[in-house]
């Protein structure tokens, strides 16, 4: 049985690639901080499938005696200060988790399992500022947020151990995704769940930054798979996972409020307290080396059932808090 170690377990993407490493026979383990009270949403079904051990990605000491005492044959490294507009705030504490929180668990993995396979969540963030369209693997970084600074030392330290200790270390370059699961605060999520709010009268308006965003938005549960199948490649590689479509704040809004009969602008306000203080206006992803290499399926889910899917989600989540 092959032991699998994911930090970030109880994020939107530890939770579904737990769910795949899972149904894939493995032995699953996740990394978890010390809370005074613990926030399991995501994983509470896969409690008693799944080893948590306590730990944090900026302490190296508990890495290391877990790597140790699990001896993985496979590392996945989701843990991170994930929220781009939290990282202008805690810039020090996103460079310290984020980029690193990856030095960390590869010097663990270094010291006491080097053979271990190595997966680093990579950002289309890194690419920030349009240099080149639709971005790929060898597109040129240019990170407008702290995040995503921090994001482009964690790819490049992951290249970097790869080829300084000949350790197998895939960076996958993640285009933005999402699900029932996100966190409250990206945008995606902020919508569907304030619609669902809406519709029940819990709420009057949705306030939000800047609607002429765009972004490439895949299906969270789709590219978990992308991440374990850079693991079985023979060679350690980068890869970019988008679904190559890009879309609008604005038109998120427009089928997750036209979902359930409502008009958009009825109840957006825009809210400059939510603008960036650098903003990544447009990403578009060209995922064709992964399509190529890994075999993967960038169209599983399209767009607007990625959004109505939340919608459905949210809306079935008030009704039974109203009940
Ligand atoms: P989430 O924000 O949902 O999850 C982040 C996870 O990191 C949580 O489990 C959190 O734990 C954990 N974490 C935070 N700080 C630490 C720390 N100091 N030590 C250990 N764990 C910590 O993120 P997603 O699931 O959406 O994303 C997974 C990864 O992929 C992240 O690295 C993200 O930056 C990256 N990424 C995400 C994309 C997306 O669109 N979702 C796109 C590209 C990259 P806790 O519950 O305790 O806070
Ligand atoms: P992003 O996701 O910054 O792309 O990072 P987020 O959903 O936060 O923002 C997407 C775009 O929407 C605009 N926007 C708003 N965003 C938020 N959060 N709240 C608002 O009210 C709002 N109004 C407009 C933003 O300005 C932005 O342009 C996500 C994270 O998951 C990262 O960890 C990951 O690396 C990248 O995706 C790829």
């Amino acid at each position: 049985m092959k032991k699998a170690l994911i930090t970030g377990i109880t994020g939107q993407d530890g939770s579904y690639l737990a769910e795949l490493l899972l149904e894939k026979g493995y032995e699953v383990y996740g990394l978890i901080r010390r809370t005074s009270t613990p926030i399991m949403v995501n994983i509470e079904h896969l409690k008693d499938k799944i080893t948590l051990v306590s730990g944090d990605l900026t302490d190296l000491s508990s890495l290391v005696a877990i790597i140790k005492k699990i001896q993985p044959d496979e590392v996945y490294n989701l843990g991170a200060q994930s929220f781009v507009a939290t990282s202008w705030e805690q810039s020090i504490l996103t460079g310290q988790v984020t980029a690193l929180g990856v030095t960390n668990i590869l010097e663990a993995l270094r010291m006491e399992k080097p053979d271990a396979k190595f997966y680093q969540a990579s950002s289309s963030e890194m690419f920030g500022k349009v240099v080149e369209m639709p971005q790929k693997e060898t597109t040129p970084f240019y990170p407008r947020s702290p995040y995503g600074v921090a994001k482009v030392y964690g790819h490049w330290i992951t290249v970097n151990y790869r080829e300084s200790f000949d350790m197998f270390a895939c960076s996958g370059i993640l285009f933005n995704h999402e699900s029932p699961r996100r966190g409250i605060e990206f945008v995606t999520r902020k919508i569907t769940d304030g619609v669902a709010r809406i519709k029940h009268g819990l709420q009057k308006e949705l306030r939000l930054g800047n609607l002429d965003a765009q972004r490439d938005w895949g299906f969270a549960k789709d590219y978990v798979e992308c991440m374990w199948l850079m693991l079985q490649q023979e060679k350690a590689d980068d890869y970019v996972i988008a679904t190559g479509e890009m879309h609008s704040v604005r038109e998120f809004c427009e089928i997750a409020f036209g979902h359930v009969g409502l008009n958009y602008e009825d109840y957006v306000v825009v809210d400059p307290k939510f603008f960036r203080a650098a903003e990544v206006d447009v990403l578009l992803g060209d995922a064709s080396k992964a399509i190529n290499k890994l075999g993967w399926n960038p169209r599983k889910t399209s767009f607007e059932q990625l959004v109505t899917m939340m919608v459905d989600n949210d809306m079935d989540l008030i009704r039974k808090q109203l009940k």
